[in-house]
């Protein structure tokens, strides 16, 4: 990628495309591409092929997306389904009608199955069934890689699909009905410190494992991954650090300062017991996360304190 490259971050506004545009600002380069939902509904086919007619576009990032937590995964299953299959395909086609040289596909490592072997290397996709509570957003990404994948194999097109793990980070969605795990805790902690409760009540047994990669590590993975020879066509991410849900919340309650007790309500659903991905192959070219768990958490809490707080008052 050169710097003065048309570079399209569909999905900019987000958690994951607001870090991959900070990240190319900050590395150099100068012609970043963005669209609003004004200017361009991902969901409308039409739309899109206009919009890529009207822009000459020679990179894209792919991070357009209905997402949200276990919760919203489970609740708003048919919008996960439908609107997640339309913007890939859209994007995904219009970026082959217009040449683009090369895409960047954003999955998640919700792709494997609820029981696989781990860590979890690419090989073990479509080798068992999903977990039950994301698997419409599940089969969306499925389809998205598998679309790159025949994309590739039939028109040898250089598209590449990363999978990240569970990611955390600025611009994190704290909204505790749509939210991910550390965004939810890291609200749900911050006010039972400040009303000055005794407890807080989480969801779930506390007992499933999770792998998290702050949103700034993974952009700096997919500017890398953009730039390399094309050797893969799924390629996971992921830090390799792993904690228990009882584990996050003892590390956020001591960031936070909150010496109450951490309860669980185990009639809200676990979820996937254990996702760790094996990113093996992403260390083999050569990049590695720079973030613990313990910074980005601090990091991540600093700024709900300063802007994110604001936004979900
Ligand atoms: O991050 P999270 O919502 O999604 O939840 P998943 C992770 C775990 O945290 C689950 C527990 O075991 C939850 O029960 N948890 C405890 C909480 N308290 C809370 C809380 O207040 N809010 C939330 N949200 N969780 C999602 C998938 O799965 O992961 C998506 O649904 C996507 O498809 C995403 O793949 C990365 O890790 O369970």
């Amino acid at each position: 990628m050169k710097h003065n490259d048309a570079i399209y971050v569909a999905g900019h506004n987000g958690l994951v495309g607001s870090a991959i545009v900070r990240q190319l600002t900050a590395g150099g380069f100068n012609n970043v591409v963005t669209s609003d939902r004004r200017a361009c509904d991902l969901t409308d086919q039409a739309a899109v092929n206009a919009w890529f007619d009207q822009h000459e576009i020679d990179y894209v990032f792919l991070a357009a997306a209905r997402v949200g937590g276990i919760h919203a995964n489970n609740t708003y299953r048919a919008e996960f389904i439908q609107q997640n299959l339309a913007i890939q395909t859209n994007v995904i086609h219009a970026a082959y009608q217009h040449e683009v040289k090369r895409l960047l596909f954003l999955g998640s490592s919700c792709i494997y199955p609820r029981d696989c072997p781990q860590p979890m290397r690419e090989e073990h996709l479509l080798t068992g069934p999903l977990e039950p509570t994301n698997e419409p957003y599940a089969i969306a990404k499925i389809a998205g890689l598998k679309m790159v994948q025949a994309y590739n194999a039939q028109y040898h097109t250089q598209y590449l699909s990363l999978m990240p793990t569970n990611l955390y980070g600025v611009n994190d969605n704290f909204d505790l009905n749509t939210s991910h795990v550390i965004p939810a805790l890291i609200r749900k902690i911050t006010e039972a410190k400040n009303s000055g409760s005794d407890k807080v009540l989480l969801w779930g047994t506390g007992r499933p494992r999770r792998e998290f990669l702050l949103v700034d590590d993974l952009a700096d993975a997919c500017i890398f991954c953009l730039q390399q020879e094309h050797r893969y066509d799924v390629v996971n991410v992921g830090s390799g650090e792993e904690v228990t849900i009882k584990e996050l919340a003892e590390l956020i309650a001591s960031v936070v300062g909150f010496t109450g007790k951490i309860t669980f309500d185990s009639s809200m659903p676990d979820g996937t017991p254990r996702k760790l991905l094996d990113s093996s192959r992403i260390r083999e070219m050569g990049w590695q996360p720079k973030t613990s768990l313990a910074q980005g958490i601090r990091a991540t809490y600093t700024w709900y304190l300063d802007k994110g707080s604001e936004k979900v008052a």
